[in-house]
């Protein structure tokens, strides 16, 4: 079994890798950061005796996108899992001070990024007659906050394309499931505020997030479910988060 996560790095994605390599799939990471990259990948193969394949590629860059799963070598091509998890949120400014890189980075990011994933490996899974995508979305997708607004579109954009693509690849036996969390306590914050890691600790503060662990867990379940079930959509919040804006503090 093959499970391929883009943004493995960090976060939900390196978590989601790690379930699926101690279940004894054999995993294909990616990401912009190669150190980590090589190093997460020499961990999880002695750790769990898999083979793993890391990918180093900027999924922004439809050039090197296309270059990157044409390199996959014949015997990894029976994917099993794709994890469209690579994203991010950049600022957090109101609509008319926004900063057109910061809505450029998260548009090429989430939206784009996820697209041209999707449109590469999606004819492998076609020519095995098989594959399930898991998207990660947001609870931004469900619902808009304030000053979230671009942010919130993307995530928006990708509920709508999940949506799309299980239509078009219902055909193909191929799943889809959009997986939705809230606070997660991962690097997403140090990467919103751009390095303040005082502000990025101030979103967690007196409330407990979920985990990176809490959303793997969840990609591993809707992944292993037989083969006649599949899980359309899942919202998963820390039990102190009613919705995106309220949440208990002590
Ligand atoms: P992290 O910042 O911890 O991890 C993000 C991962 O995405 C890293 O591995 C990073 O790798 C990768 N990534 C980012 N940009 C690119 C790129 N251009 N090309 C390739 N890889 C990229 O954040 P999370 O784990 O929290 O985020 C994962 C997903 O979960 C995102 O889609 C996010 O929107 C979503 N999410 C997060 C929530 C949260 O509260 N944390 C809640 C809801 C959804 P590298 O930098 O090495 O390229
Ligand atoms: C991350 C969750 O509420 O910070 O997608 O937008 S939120």
């Amino acid at each position: 079994m093959i499970a391929f996560i883009t943004g493995s790095t960090a976060g939900i994605g390196k978590a989601t890798a790690e379930i699926f390599a101690k279940n004894g799939y054999d995993i294909i990471i990616t990401g912009r950061r190669k150190e980590r990259l090589q190093e997460f990948s020499s961990e999880l193969k002695s750790k769990y005796k898999i083979d793993v394949l890391d990918l180093n590629f900027d999924v922004r860059d439809l050039k090197q996108v296309e270059s990157a799963i044409s390199s996959i070598p014949e015997n990894w091509k029976k994917i099993n899992v794709l994890v469209n998890n690579a994203g991010l949120a950049v600022g957090l400014n109101n609509i008319q001070e926004g900063i057109i890189e910061d809505w450029e980075r998260m548009i090429d990011t989430n939206v784009k990024g996820l697209l041209y994933m999707t449109r590469n490996v999606t004819p492998i899974m076609i020519s095995n007659g098989f594959g399930h995508i898991v998207n990660i979305g947001s609870i931004a997708g469900k619902e808009v906050y304030a000053n979230g607004n671009v942010y919130c579109a993307t995530k928006h954009a990708v509920d709508a394309l999940n949506k799309g693509m299980r239509i078009d690849l219902l055909p193909h036996n191929i799943k889809v499931t959009a997986i939705n969390p809230g606070m997660v306590d991962t690097e997403f914050s140090i990467v919103r505020f751009k390095g303040d890691n005082d502000r990025a600790k101030n979103v967690y503060k007196g409330m407990q997030p979920l985990k990176a662990e809490d959303i793997a867990e969840t990609v591993y379940w809707v992944a292993t479910r037989p083969a006649h079930v599949n899980i359309n959509d899942i919202i998963i919040m820390p039990s102190v988060q009613a919705n995106a804006t309220t949440t208990i503090r002590k």
